[in-house]
């Protein structure tokens, strides 16, 4: 019996579900679609805006959302990206819905389109999450912490690649 008792406080956080990533992986390369999903506002506060900072290396861009209005904020790349044969130096790096007030009792998602890099790895995506009272940044990389950021892990490309 005990050993359920550690299996449910452990599996508690989990269920808590802060905003995540979906998928949680993609292959290098791809368009991938990436969902942000809310669990729940600020501290019992409705959620009244969601800023996405994309990591190093990838490019987006948003889907449009009924009721949201939609802010980007581009900025130099560290490092030129290749895309359709073009040299690319700047780029969208920071991605603010802004609408609502999404209630804490309701869920909701927040879609983009994004560019991988070629480059494997883990990709930290920090989130803003403004509310009608406070404010909430899921920044930490530390996955233990109260506020971790969305990571997204970025997988050798398949050998079939879907040419955009
Ligand atoms: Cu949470």
């Amino acid at each position: 019996m005990k050993a359920y008792w550690i299996a449910a406080l452990f599996a508690a956080p989990l269920a808590h579900a802060h905003i995540t990533i979906a998928p949680a992986s993609a292959p290098a390369g791809a368009y991938q679609t990436l969902v942000f999903k809310v669990g729940h506002g600020c501290d019992g506060s409705a959620t009244t805006g969601i800023t996405v900072q994309l990591p190093e290396g990838v490019t987006a861009k948003p889907m449009p959302k009924p009721g949201w209005t939609i802010n980007l904020v581009e900025g130099k790349l560290a490092t030129p990206l290749q895309q359709h044969g073009k040299t690319i130096a700047s780029a969208v790096r920071e991605i603010t819905w802004r609408g609502g007030p999404l209630p804490d009792a309701y869920y909701d998602e927040f879609t983009l389109q994004a560019k991988l890099p070629d480059a494997t790895g883990n990709y930290v995506f920090k989130v803003g999450q403004q509310c009608e009272k406070g404010r909430v940044d899921w920044a930490d990389v530390a996955p233990a912490s109260k506020t971790p950021a969305p990571v997204l892990e970025v997988t050798p490309a398949a050998m079939t690649m879907h040419h955009h």
